[in-house]
Parts: structure tokens; C-alpha cells; sequence
């Protein structure tokens, strides 16, 4: 997509490389997976040793795609065999979910498209002109000269089509509808990529979807959209995060919104919180997630807080407010 992206020190790391281990973040979404299951693969096929591990492993909705069943999930335990570690889609360390000792003795390369990337590695290339990392993917594979299988065709298409909404986002321009295009030449079906990741929803899900919706609030004029999701829907639902996802975009998708905020309650932790935002037009929501500790784009973004629900609800309304003066 970019012809001056200097792809060198990446590429010569990978070539030194005896063993090399993708990572992403943790909840990864399909970006992420994306990113990770087209390099798998790319890599493997030109006879590099690679393997995968996930914090959170690979949620339902993209188990559908070649090479998801060989991504290892959990704790990272035991020692690093691999020389190079490449992390994909991630804005710092400390959300790949990883250990200390995981870094210490590997090369850490830092393949992400997040403005707010911390440049954590030891070799980064963070590039927010892309849309999504899978279609930094793309770039590097033709780099390589490696050549692109229906299978990494398929994972860079799902990581384009959920990171930009389904190409509503401002970020899908012509040149990825482009590349898009090209995923589809190699090899990329559209309908089944879709029915795997948007029309394969457990019964649950949508209970809780009409349980979130059911706490719909509007503020500050109409223009910031609000939804919950707490314990008690978990719970009656039966549903579980992965569930979540997409949840925030029918918040966004009312009439004169300009901010959405998702706020869900940590499955595990009590009292902490984890904050999602989308804004439709002007408003930069990365900041927003920026000064309360978060970080992501302008138009999506989430930050984690801590304390009680009214506690944590009249901080955002301040912050939310202020934005939107
Ligand atoms: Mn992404």
C-alpha cells in the first residue's frame, strides 16, 4: 500500500532468525489474528521455524480460518525458544499479557498502526497510515517477495474488514478497497469470510445485546451514546466478552452521536472496568482514551479504569462533556 515504508530492519531480523513466535494483544480482535495467522503462514511456508501464542488465544468468531486451531493459549509458561518475537497490533507491551522473563532474551520486533504505540520494541515499525496491521502484512510479505496463499489472503481480508468496520470506517480508502481486491484475487472469499465473523453468533450473544441495549443512555445533547454491560448481564445472558464485540457501534449509529462509550465490567477483577470509544466525526476519541490512561485512534479508542460504577461514570461524563463543549 506504501512504497516508502523501510521494511529492512524487519526483514533482516526475520532472516536471522532461527525460531521466531507471533503474539498479539490480549481480547485479540481480527486484526490481530489476521495479522498473526497470514505472517504464520507466510513464514512457515518459506521454511522459517514459527509458532503462536495468545494470552487469550483466538476468539470464536475466527477459529474459521487456517492455522487458528495451532495458535497455543494461556499464561506463557517455561522458557522462550524463539530468538525473535513479533508482536502485531499492539500498542504496549504490558497488553501482549506476557511475562517479563518472555522479553529478555529475544529480539522484539513492533508491527502495530496504532498512533498511540509506545514503540516498545527493539525494532519498530508503527505506521498509522494503515488500517488495519494486516494490511502492513500485506506490504511486508511483498517486501519478502513472499508469495500470498489463499490462506493469508483470507486471514489479511478478515484483519482489513473488522478493523475498518466493514470498510465504513474513514480509514477504508481506495487504496483499500485496492488491496482488498488483490486479497480477493489470491483467493479471499467475501460471503464465508463474513458468515464466519459476523453471521455465526451463539443464541447468548444476542441476549445480551437486548440486555446492553436495554441500558442505553443519551447525554450531553444527544451527541454522546452510552451502554453497560455488567455482572448481572454476563450472568442472565450466559454470554461471555467475546460477545461484546461490535456491541458500541449501534451506540454510534444514532442520529446525531458523536461520541459512543461502552463500558463493561472485567470478568475477573472487581471494581475495574474496561471503557470502549467510537466518535463519528470531529471528535478525537484517542486523546479522550489518552487522558484517562488508554490510548487507540481517533474514531476508536478504550482506556481501563478503576472503582466503583458511579465512581468511574461521573469521571467519563466530566471527560466525555468536556470534549464535546
Ligand atoms: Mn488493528
Amino acid at each position: 500500500m506504501f512504497s516508502d515504508v523501510d521494511w529492512q530492519p524487519v526483514i533482516q531480523a526475520i532472516k536471522k532468525a532461527k525460531q521466531i513466535i507471533l503474539v498479539t494483544h490480549c481480547n485479540p480482535d481480527g486484526d490481530g489474528i489476521g495479522s498473526q495467522l497470514a505472517l504464520f503462514d507466510a513464514l512457515q511456508s518459506s521454511g522459517i521455524r514459527v509458532q503462536m501464542h495468545n494470552r487469550d488465544g483466538v476468539p470464536r468468531i475466527y477459529q474459521f480460518l487456517t492455522y487458528a486451531d495451532q495458535v497455543v493459549k494461556g499464561d506463557w509458561q517455561g522458557e522462550l525458544q524463539a530468538d525473535v518475537i513479533i508482536s502485531l497490533d499492539c500498542g504496549a507491551r504490558s497488553r501482549l499479557g506476557m511475562p517479563d522473563a518472555f522479553f529478555e532474551s529475544a529480539t522484539l520486533i513492533n508491527l502495530d498502526h496504532h498512533t498511540s504505540n509506545q514503540a516498545f520494541g527493539d525494532i519498530n515499525l508503527v505506521d498509522a497510515r494503515y488500517c488495519a496491521t494486516g494490511a502492513m502484512i500485506y506490504d511486508l510479505l511483498l517486501a519478502m517477495q513472499l508469495p500470498i496463499s489463499e490462506a493469508s489472503a483470507s486471514a489479511m481480508y478478515t484483519a482489513i474488514l473488522t478493523d475498518t468496520s466493514s470498510f465504513r470506517l474513514a480509514s477504508a480508502t481506495a487504496d483499500v478497497y485496492r488491496l482488498a481486491a488483490l486479497l480477493i484475487d489470491a483467493g479471499a472469499e467475501p460471503w464465508p469470510i463474513s458468515v464466519g465473523v459476523y453471521e455465526s453468533r451463539p443464541l447468548g450473544g444476542l441476549k445480551m445485546m437486548t440486555a446492553c441495549l436495554e441500558t442505553l443512555e443519551v447525554h450531553d445533547q444527544g451527541r454522546s451514546a452510552w451502554i453497560y454491560v455488567t455482572h448481572d448481564i454476563y450472568q442472565q445472558s450466559g454470554a461471555d466478552v467475546e460477545d461484546t464485540e461490535g456491541l458500541i457501534d449501534y451506540a454510534r449509529s444514532i442520529d446525531g452521536v458523536e461520541v459512543a462509550v461502552f463500558v463493561r465490567v472485567d470478568e475477573s477483577l472487581t471494581d475495574c472496568w474496561k471503557v470502549s470509544f467510537r466518535g463519528k466525526t470531529y471528535v478525537d476519541v484517542g486523546s479522550l482514551a489518552a487522558t484517562l490512561g488508554g490510548g487507540g485512534h481517533r474514531h476508536a479508542a478504550g482506556c481501563l479504569m478503576r472503582g466503583t460504577l458511579a465512581e468511574i461514570n461521573e469521571r467519563l461524563h466530566q471527560a466525555v462533556s468536556s470534549l464535546l463543549d
